[in-house]
């Protein structure tokens, strides 16, 4: 058994219950896949919360946002032969994909890191304009100077891109602007410069040749990005033989950058957690990898859920040795772990 990770006992922390819909008619189905930072002495997650109206016999409903920004909801009868619901996470009508439910992001803060409330007047955090009409996902938060960068997947009829927001005071949040167009997710900012330069990794997948690969890219202001290499691919046979992709800021080590990423297989679909490890001063070259999973979906709320057999994390805090991740279980409930850093370089070989 090769899972390292130390599960919170109150797990899971948040389900669906504990939150409020967005609007009224609302039902939340998940929360999933938190961004984690400090601010103000305290902790706080950036939720994704995943909505749909609440569902009819025989009907099939989900919101998209319109042209002018407002929630629109579209109804399909279950026994249309064009209707195809055979993924949970998704929506297929004569060829057209939509999704089952519409995500946007919500704060919650704590002092301890395990018991996390809605700070009175929280504003949801909703997708905007023509990119983000089917909502947005899987927020990375990365704290660079006074600043914070959020990176998250936008969702429209356009495809699937990387959106970037930034923040100094969590109340105005500022837009910049899509960095990685379609198809393209998981982009973990790090969170200091090397040489003169800031890096990202990011997935953009390849239909035809290639696939769901890892890649790094690098900025001069976090705005514009190049240089762009293909630094893990996926393996098979292995845990991550379908798919990979980063989860939040690489993690500075004597050793080098340590990332926490997921890797998936289809057939059975199980997505699950392992280590790679990055040059602190050429983070394009990958010095070594997980063989094995450092977590896998194993807790009952991993394995059975609205999707099942996933835990999924794209944030963290590090304090010393220890980094506790918080991750969606089963894309229904967001949960909490614990890794000692010297532990996963073992299990690297280091
Ligand atoms: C994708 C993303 C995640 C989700 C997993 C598992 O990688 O959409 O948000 O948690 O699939 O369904």
């Amino acid at each position: 058994m090769s899972d390292v990770a130390r599960r919170f006992p109150e797990n899971p922390i948040l389900r669906p219950a504990d939150i409020c819909p967005s609007i009224p008619g609302m039902k939340i189905e998940c929360l999933l896949n938190p961004g984690v930072f400090r601010f103000e002495g305290k902790i706080w997650l950036l939720l994704r919360v995943a909505e749909r109206p609440e569902q009819k016999p025989g009907k099939t409903s989900f919101p998209v946002l319109d042209r002018e920004g407002k929630l629109e909801i579209l109804e399909f009868d279950n026994s249309d032969p064009q209707l195809d619901l055979s993924d949970p996470r998704v929506v297929s009508y004569a060829g057209q994909d939509y999704l089952t439910t519409m995500s946007h992001l919500r704060l919650v803060a704590s002092k301890e890191g395990i018991h996390f409330h809605e700070p009175l007047l929280n504003r949801p955090i909703l997708g905007q304009g023509d990119l983000e009409s089917y909502g947005i996902e899987d927020c990375r938060v990365v704290q660079i100077g006074d600043t914070y960068y959020l990176t998250f997947t936008q969702v429209s009829q356009h495809g699937v891109g990387v959106g970037l927001r930034s923040t100094t005071d969590w109340r105005e949040i500022r837009a910049l602007g899509m960095i990685f167009p379609p198809h393209n997710k998981d982009c973990a900012i790090f969170g200091e410069k090397i040489g003169d330069k800031f890096y990202a990794l990011h997935r953009p997948s390849s239909p035809v040749l290639g696939g769901n690969y890892i890649w790094i890219a690098e900025s001069p202001d976090l705005v514009h990005w190049g240089n762009h290499r293909c630094i893990a691919h996926n393996r098979k046979g292995m845990w991550d033989s379908a798919r990979v992709g980063a989860g939040a800021a690489p993690i500075r080590t004597p050793e080098g950058w340590l990332e926490i990423y997921h890797g998936a297989t289809v057939n059975p679909n199980r997505y699950c957690l392992g280590a790679l490890l990055l040059d602190l001063h050429e983070p394009w070259k990958v010095l070594a990898r997980s063989q094995d999973p450092i977590m896998e979906p194993l807790a009952e709320y991993e394995r059975v859920g609205f999707f099942g057999n996933v835990v999924f994390t794209n944030g963290h805090l590090v304090d010393g040795d220890e980094v506790t991740i918080y991750y969606g279980a089963s894309d229904r409930v967001i949960c909490g772990a614990r890794f000692s850093i010297r532990e996963i370089l073992r299990t690297l070989g280091r």
